[in-house]
């Protein structure tokens, strides 16, 4: 079980309900998601920030995005966009309510479709309770208040809910990516929920507890749903969502023992339908295209004849072209990949640059190649630099290549995707179970020779959080900062001093971060992250250069690693595997001399 978290800027109580009912009795099903996950305008990386940053730093997104709670609405005044998971939801109830009974809105409009005549109140929600990896462990650091912003929010949520004056009337189901933090803090009572279904809204179950609750019948606390096995029973969306979210994949393959995603089918979705998707989104006035996977590149290799994890150039180029190239498709945004793609076929990954850079909304000026300094970011796992660690955690992370030669993909990986203006975001885990600090300088010489080898990623550092459901999810993790050896906080805060250094993020403003953490670690930090955490503050906030650190004994100092080459990488596969490897990309054992001449006959003709 979970501790909650505490919100002491937010209190229920004064929640009053001074609206008149709606005309028509209100709508059957009402759907919903928190204020802080529905909203598209200001980009991807409000959201991250609104996961990660402590209630009381709220005021830093309203200085930088003043107009963030503004929204969009249809003439009815349901939501004009939601997150995918609520669409489909609604498609899902849709296959056998009629669609003047379902209405999606955002919180603020509760009022308006709550009425007597209303049964399900249905919420989706990411991360309501910011128990998960990345979100608790930023709000920590920062202190106070550990409430993140989006599980204010949230809680604002379902208090506007607990206060309908029809709530006897109706039941509250909670679904989405992060309804597990509700089922392990057990806050049924205290946030007002019936019932909480961990799987997709597609399944036949979902529609019967949705039959179950219009009835009044009393609902279990957690139904357990299945997932669809194959791609034809996926639905997509036919309206706008959050960001112009259209699922590409579910599952992933790789098989991570911390993963949640990677527990579903590996299933990789037809394209018709994703350009359908992609269609409706735009009918429906969004201008921003983004394909969730976990790993864009397994889509078109699914269940082929070839792994996996031997990209399918073609139709990966082919799918990619033709969303960008969609008439009213503006911008268009990477979501999650793996790294090994990189080294394996770094023409591939030429060609999506040279089709998705035009289209792309970030821009990194310092380092970008790109005449309008436009930039590529996907969402990477690093995870950890430790290969004792790694053969523990996800010895497959790295296939085709052995998990041995983990920092050597990683490097190699990166330095193809920065010559080719893809600056990933990548999370490292910190404080994984039975991490030695042996495992942590590992992970800190991989980031010193990322930074030798000036090559870029944003490094985002979490503690290891054991998820539901997963093979970790008995494992224990960090609880408190102050756990966190001097390594790890070294890490931690080496990864964030390298983050600053291109300055791209000018509104965090590097000097600004490093001022004001020196202030706030005189102010409250010390107390709270314990004296570990001071000198890898020092070095973070450049107030003591790293070589006198190190020099003083204070810091580590990453030693140099020795990195294989792509040739001697592609050189260290199994000869089993030499036949998927593409000939244009050179590098190609010696021993292989066949079907390169097949590949160039095939090229000619
Ligand atoms: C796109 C995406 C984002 C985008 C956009 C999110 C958005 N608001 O639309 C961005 C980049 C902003 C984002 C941010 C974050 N994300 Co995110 N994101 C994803 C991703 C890739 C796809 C989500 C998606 O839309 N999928 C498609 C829809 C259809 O799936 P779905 O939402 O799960 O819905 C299905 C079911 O869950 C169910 N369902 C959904 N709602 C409901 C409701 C009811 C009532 C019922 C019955 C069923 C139901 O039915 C749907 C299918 O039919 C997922 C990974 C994944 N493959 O799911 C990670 C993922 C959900 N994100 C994750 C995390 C951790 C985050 C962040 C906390 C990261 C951070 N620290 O910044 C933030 C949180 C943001 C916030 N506001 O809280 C984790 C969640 C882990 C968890 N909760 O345990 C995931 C699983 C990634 C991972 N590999 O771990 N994310
Ligand atoms: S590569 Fe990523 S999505 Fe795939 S199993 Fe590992 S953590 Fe999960």
């Amino acid at each position: 079980m979970i501790t909650p978290r505490k919100d002491p800027s937010f209190d229920p109580s004064n929640l009053q309900v001074t609206h008149e009912p709606p005309a028509d009795g209100g709508r059957l099903i009402v759907l919903t998601a928190p204020l802080t996950e529905a909203i598209d305008h200001a980009g991807y990386f409000i959201q991250m920030a609104l996961a990660s940053l402590p209630i009381w730093m709220e005021g830093v997104i309203n200085r930088k995005y003043p107009k963030w709670r503004e929204v969009e609405h249809n003439p009815d005044g349901s939501a004009r966009y939601m997150p995918a998971g609520v669409r489909l939801v609604e498609k899902s109830l849709l296959r056998e309510h009629r669609s003047d009974d379902v209405v999606a809105c955002f919180p603020d409009d509760l009022h308006k479709f709550i009425g007597p005549r209303t049964r399900v109140v249905a919420v989706s929600t990411h991360n309501p309770l910011g128990v998960t990896f990345a979100a608790g462990v930023y709000t920590s650091i920062f202190g106070s208040s550990k409430m993140p912003i989006n599980s204010h929010y949230s809680r604002l949520l379902f208090s506007k809910i607990k206060a309908s004056p029809y709530r006897d009337n109706f039941k509250v189901i909670v679904g989405g990516s992060g309804g597990w933090q509700i089922i392990q803090t057990n806050l049924y009572d205290e946030l007002s929920v019936d019932c909480v279904v961990e799987g997709r809204s597609e399944s036949t179950d979902t529609l019967e507890l949705f039959r179950k609750a219009i009835e009044g019948q009393e609902l279990p606390r957690v139904v357990e749903v299945k997932h669809p096995m194959d791609r034809e029973q996926i639905l997509f969306p036919d309206t706008r969502t959050t960001f112009g979210v259209v699922e590409m994949t579910t599952g992933c393959g790789r098989r991570c023992k911390f993963c949640v995603p990677d527990l579903n089918p590996q299933i990789d979705l037809p394209k018709d339908k994703i350009m359908d998707a992609v269609r409706a989104n735009v009918r429906h006035g969004n201008k921003q295209i983004s394909l969730a996977t976990e790993d864009m590149f397994i889509w078109g290799q699914v269940h082929t004849d070839t792994p996996f994890y031997f990209p399918n150039r073609e139709a990966l180029v082919d799918l990619y072209s033709d969303i960008v190239n969609t008439p009213g498709v503006e911008q268009h945004v990477l979501s999650h990949s793996t790294i090994a793609p990189a080294v394996v076929d770094p023409l591939l990954i030429k060609q999506l640059s040279d089709i998705l850079l035009p289209k792309s909304p970030i821009h990194f000026p310092l380092l970008s190649s790109h005449p309008q300094k436009k930039a590529l970011a996907p969402l990477i796992g690093l995870e950890t630099g430790s290969v004792r660690m790694a053969k523990q955690i996800m010895s497959s992370k790295g296939v085709p290549f052995s998990i041995e030669d983990w920092p050597s993909v990683v490097l190699e990986g990166l330095r193809v995707l920065n010559e080719n203006n893809w600056f990933p975001a990548m999370t490292l885990i910190v404080g994984n179970p039975g991490e030695t600090d042996q495992d942590v300088m590992d992970t800190i010489d991989l980031v010193y020779e990322m930074e030798r080898r000036g090559l870029f990623a944003f490094l985002v550092p979490s503690i290891f959080t054991p998820l539901h459901d997963t093979r970790m999810e008995k494992e224990k993790g960090v609880t408190q900062t102050k756990q966190l050896t001097k390594l790890q906080w070294q890490l931690m805060m080496k990864c964030w001093k390298m983050n600053l250094r291109p300055g791209q993020y000018s509104w965090w403003g590097p000097m600004a971060w490093r001022v004001g953490s020196l202030g706030m670690w005189v102010y409250k930090l010390r107390k709270l992250n314990g004296p570990n955490f001071t000198w890898p503050l020092l070095m973070f906030s450049g107030a003591v250069s790293e070589k006198n650190l190190q020099r003083m004994g204070k810091i580590y100092r990453g030693k140099p690693l020795k990195i294989k080459t792509r040739r001697e990488l592609i050189a260290s596969l199994k000869p089993k595997d030499w036949r998927y490897l593409r000939a244009d990309n050179g590098d190609l054992p010696v021993e292989y001399a066949p079907p390169v001449a097949a590949q160039a006959a095939m090229a000619a003709s």
